[in-house]
Order: structure tokens, then C-alpha cells, then sequence
């Protein structure tokens, strides 16, 4: 095995700019956690005047957005924030996460104000003129439903685009929604020099220049055909003209973007010599900060979005789903569920019901059986991608449910169900739903681990459920916040592949002392009851007859 240490009175820093907020995790060379920050965007900043980071447009249907610069601005302050705590001189190398999908389009003379930054400046004063478009369309979106048909079209099909790029056309996709800026706004695509990802955008502020796309959040755009890990012509024909020279080239995760740009070294005293490494997408780079490495292992993350992760030889693109090359290998996949109603729909149930408490909503949980007396719900305060449903919310019971056969049950729908009940019908429905579709996209079940993480992980009660549901002992981190952490860790892989040349096996970094790392796994709650288990089978085979039925009648494809 290759040497694979790190100088040891290095540190590594991996960032997270996400929907909510952004992030900061900085290891040492021994991968314990030395620090770790946030700035809250709503409250922090709330001249942007975002309400759980975004913009929900009224005007145009499913149009969800955020300031660009509320993102420079808030990298200025955690940049502030983090000078208290560490001495930046020692940051051998930086990475990070951006939500996924998110993109920024940079005006013509955008490279050239990165590349000419005023150290006695904040970031943000600098870049009022840097985009062609001040609002970057985000993940939760869902415009765009006419250009995903389009791209579908033009490729062959949904299936086709599938199994080319790993995903069929979503709203949220980077791909439709440059197809939209180009079909709606073609001056401005015009005067696009760059179209960059929320992680590939971070990047270039930190080298000065514009940083590549990663393979595995590039995934992210229906454009990467996933087993060359190239941008796929057929795709780009089917988006917008001209497109590839506004990308650039996709570059693996582990490379090196550049030194970081004079403007840190003076301003916040950063070694001339430290690394920037490829940014990510944040569920990818989870799946890294989780060191998530055997195909029987799984991760569900629930943070704004709730998804479901894991790593597999041998992918299938499906309809649903997807699939991104493997973030911290040269080969293989990550496959992946995405679901838009995860903690602000809990939030919402929460704030209706449980007087805006977790720990009354905990002790609702605690008050309602498990399976709920047969009440089932579906809580869409978003367009759902998962199955992708318009907003709306239904509530059912289930007559002559004994949790044996789903024979002789039949549903009623209902109005309303009593608070407790509702918020019991929330979680084991969000669950249920994940191992149903987990088991239909053939993703490992029940996995050998289910690792928990983002913010709702922290509240053992809903891990509680979970547990019993996916009849699993369920496994936590350190924090909560895994995508910064896999940023950090990432640093310190990139830095490492570049002072031996070439790709080094990820896990060379922290095997041999993994239990006295931050990044080891401790078990949280142990597996449910059996007879639980495929009781909650029986519910779930109903819940997807219902599931289904709702698509048939609402679903958007
Ligand atoms: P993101 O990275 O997508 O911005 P996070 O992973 O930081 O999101 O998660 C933020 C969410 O965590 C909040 O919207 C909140 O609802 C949820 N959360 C925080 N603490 C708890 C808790 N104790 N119980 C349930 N949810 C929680
Ligand atoms: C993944 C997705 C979300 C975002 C925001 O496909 O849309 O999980 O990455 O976190």
C-alpha cells in the first residue's frame, strides 16, 4: 500500500454552499473535525430577503431561484467567521459541496474580474456585474416540464436519455433549464461566456478563473454521457447551441482546479501553495464524508431534499432515479433517489400541528403506534419529484388492515387526520416511500447499513421510525452535516493525488486509523421488530397501489 500521508500540521477545509445555508467542516491530517461553521441565509442575510434560501417566483409555475450573490456574500462571512477559529496559512487544500443542479451564467467579462480580484475588497462588491443572469435556478424548480419532453424527443426517449446520462429529463436538471433560458431569454444566452454549477462557480471564485465542472455532479445537467464521463454531443445538440464552449470540460473529482487566487492569500493570509481540489455536488460529496464504500451500504440524507444513495458496479437507469459516476473513484457509480418534500414539509407538518416543536412533534410520534392504526398520507407542499405529483396532500385509511396480506384492504380517503396522527402519517409515509422506491429501482435492500445524515438526522425519534421501517440498525456521523465534511475530505484526496502524481485509492487516506477519526460511524438506533418490518411490507405494497393510481390521474409525465 502507498504511503498516503498528510504533512501533519496540515489542515483541509471543505465548504457546503447549499439551499438553507453554507457550510464549513476543516479536518486535520489525522481526519478529526478541528472546526466547523454556518451562515444561515435567510436570517444572516436577510437584505436578500429568500425565505428557506430561495425565491419561489409567483408569476411563472414551479420557478424556484436564488440570488447568485447572496452566495459570494455569504462565502465573504463564513470566510470572516472561520478567521477567528483557524489559521488559514495552514489549509493545504480546500473543496466543497453546491446543491446540486443549481446553475450561474457568467456575462462575457466575467473571467476577467475573477482574474483581477481587489484584496481590499469583499467578494460580493466585486461581482454586482459579473452575471448574465442575477437569479440562478435551483433544484427544487420544476418549470421546465415542456423542455424535458423536448430533450427527451431529440435524444430517443426518456430511456435512452437515461441510460445515457443516468437520469431521464427533471425539471431541476441543469440541462432544461439552460433549454429554457435559451428558448426564453436568447440574448441572454447570447451573452453567456460561462454557464457554471453551483459547485464549479465556488471553485472559480477561489482559483480566480473559471474552474471545471466535475464528472460526478456534471451528471447532475442530462448532458454527461456517464461511462465516457464526457459531455455527450447528442445531448448538447438536443439542449442549446454553442453550449459545449460555455461548459468547458468536465474534470474528474479528485483534480486539482488550481492554486487558490492571490486575493485569499492576501486578504486572509492563505498559503500561496494551498490546493483548490474540484468541487462537488453535496450528495455526492455526502457519500464520500460517509466513506460509503461496499455496494450493501446506503445512505438517506435528510436535509431540505431527502435522498438515497449508495455506490453499485453495475447501474441500471431507470425512469426514476439516478445515476453519477462513483465522486471518489475513476470507476464505478453512485445511484441515487431524490425527494423534493424532505425537512420543509416536516417543518411545515410541525409548525400546523406541533405548535412549531420537534420535541411535540417527537411526542406525537411517541404517542401513535407504529403502522398509525392504518392512516396513511401523502404531503406534497412542493411538486414532488418522487413520484413527480403536483401539490397537494391525501390522506387515507386503511379498512380490514392487519398487516398480513394486503388482500381484502381497502382505502377511504379522508379530510383530515387528528394532529398526532398526522404527523406519524408524515414520517412513516416519507419512509415508506424510500423503501419502496429504494426495492423498485434495485438498490440494495434491506442494506447491510443504513447510514443517516444532513439535519433531521439529529432527531433520534424520526431515526426511530425509520429503523423500524427499513429493519436496520441506522448509523450516524459526528454532525450532521456530511457534505462539507466529504468536501474536506476530498481536499485532502485531491491534495494527496497530486503530490503522488496520480489517482490514489480514497480510502488509503484514513483506513488504517478510521475508528479515531470524525468520520467513523457510530450506531444511533437499533433495527425494529421483525414482524414490523413485513408488516410494514404489506403497507407499503398498498401505499405504491395508491402511489401509482395518483400518478395515473396527476402526475406531470
Ligand atoms: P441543507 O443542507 O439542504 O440546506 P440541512 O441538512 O442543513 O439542509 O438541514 C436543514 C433542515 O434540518 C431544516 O430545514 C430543519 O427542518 C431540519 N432539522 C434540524 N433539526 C431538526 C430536528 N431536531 N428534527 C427534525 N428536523 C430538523
Ligand atoms: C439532488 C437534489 C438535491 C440537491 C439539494 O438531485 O436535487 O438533493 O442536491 O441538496
Amino acid at each position: 500500500m502507498a504511503d498516503c500521508s498528510l504533512p501533519q500540521d496540515s489542515i483541509f477545509l471543505g465548504f457546503d454552499s447549499s439551499t438553507q445555508s453554507f457550510k464549513a467542516t476543516v479536518l486535520d491530517s489525522n481526519f478529526n473535525i478541528v472546526a466547523a461553521e454556518l451562515v444561515h441565509f435567510d436570517s444572516e442575510l436577510p437584505h436578500y430577503k429568500t425565505k428557506d434560501g430561495v425565491y419561489r417566483d409567483s408569476s411563472v409555475n414551479g420557478r424556484i431561484v436564488s440570488p447568485t450573490l447572496m452566495w459570494v456574500e455569504a462565502f465573504d462571512m463564513m470566510l470572516q467567521k472561520l478567521s477567528k477559529k483557524i489559521d488559514f496559512g495552514k489549509v493545504a487544500a480546500v473543496s466543497g459541496s453546491g446543491q446540486q443542479h443549481g446553475s450561474v451564467y457568467w456575462k462575457y467579462g466575467g473571467s476577467s474580474i475573477l482574474s483581477s480580484l481587489d484584496p481590499k475588497k469583499q467578494l460580493v462588491e466585486q461581482f454586482t456585474e459579473a452575471f448574465s443572469i442575477k437569479e440562478s435556478p435551483i433544484w427544487m424548480d420544476s418549470c421546465t416540464t415542456e423542455q424535458c419532453k423536448k430533450i427527451e424527443e431529440a435524444v430517443g426517449g426518456a430511456l435512452e436519455l437515461s441510460c445515457l446520462t443516468g437520469s431521464r429529463a427533471h425539471e431541476r436538471f441543469t440541462g432544461p433549464q439552460i433549454r429554457r433560458i435559451y428558448e426564453t431569454q436568447p440574448e441572454v444566452y447570447k451573452q453567456t461566456e460561462r454557464i457554471s454549477l453551483v459547485s464549479s462557480f465556488m471553485a472559480s471564485l477561489l482559483t480566480g478563473s473559471y474552474a471545471c465542472i466535475d464528472e460526478t455532479d456534471g451528471a447532475g445537467m442530462n448532458l454527461l454521457d456517464i461511462k465516457q464521463r464526457a459531455w455527450s454531443k447528442k445531448a448538447l445538440d438536443a439542449t442549446a447551441p454553442n453550449l459545449e464552449e460555455k461548459l468547458g470540460k468536465p474534470a474528474p473529482a479528485y483534480a486539482v482546479a488550481g492554486f487558490i487566487a492571490p486575493y485569499f492569500v492576501e486578504r486572509y493570509s492563505f498559503s500561496k501553495n494551498c490546493l483548490v481540489i474540484q468541487w462537488s455536488g453535496d450528495n455526492p460529496n455526502s457519500l464520500a464524508g460517509l466513506t460509503l464504500n461496499s455496494p450493501g451500504d446506503l445512505a438517506i440524507s435528510l436535509g431540505t431534499s431527502d435522498t438515497v444513495f449508495g455506490i453499485t458496479d453495475e447501474p441500471q437507469p431507470r425512469l426514476e432515479g439516478h445515476v453519477f459516476p462513483n465522486p471518489v473513484d475513476t470507476k464505478g457509480y453512485m445511484v441515487m433517489l431524490c425527494y423534493k418534500n424532505g425537512s420543509l414539509t416536516r417543518e411545515d407538518i410541525r409548525n400546523q400541528f406541533a405548535e412549531k416543536s420537534w420535541d411535540m412533534f417527537n411526542n406525537y410520534m411517541h404517542q401513535t403506534p407504529p403502522l398509525n392504526g392504518g392512516k396513511i398520507g401523502f404531503y406534497y407542499k412542493e411538486h414532488e419529484i418522487l413520484p413527480p405529483l403536483p401539490v397537494g396532500v391525501h390522506r387515507y385509511i386503511l379498512k380490514n388492515f392487519t398487516g398480513n396480506t394486503v388482500d381484502d384492504v381497502v382505502e377511504s380517503e379522508v379530510k383530515e387526520f387528528d394532529a398526532a396522527s398526522e404527523v406519524r402519517a408524515l414520517i412513516e409515509g416519507q419512509f415508506l416511500s424510500m423503501r419502496a422506491h429504494v426495492e423498485r429501482f434495485g438498490m440494495c435492500f434491506p442494506p447491510r447499513r443504513l447510514i443517516a445524515t444532513g439535519g433531521a438526522s439529529a432527531n433520534e425519534c424520526i431515526l426511530g421510525s425509520l429503523a423500524s421501517i427499513f429493519g436496520c440498525d441506522i448509523y450516524t456521523v459526528e454532525r450532521p452535516d456530511s457534505a462539507s465534511l466529504g468536501g474536506a475530505l476530498r481536499a485532502a484526496h485531491g491534495w494527496l493525488c497530486n503530490a503522488k502524481g496520480s489517482f490514489v485509492p480514497f480510502e488509503c487516506m484514513y483506513k488504517d486509523k478510521f475508528e479515531k477519526t470524525s468520520l467513523n460511524c457510530k450506531l444511533s438506533v437499533k433495527a425494529g421488530d421483525p414482524t414490523l418490518v413485513s408488516n410494514y411490507a404489506v403497507m407499503m405494497q398498498k401505499r405504491m397501489e395508491i402511489e401509482n393510481r395518483l400518478v395515473e390521474k396527476l402526475g406531470r409525465w
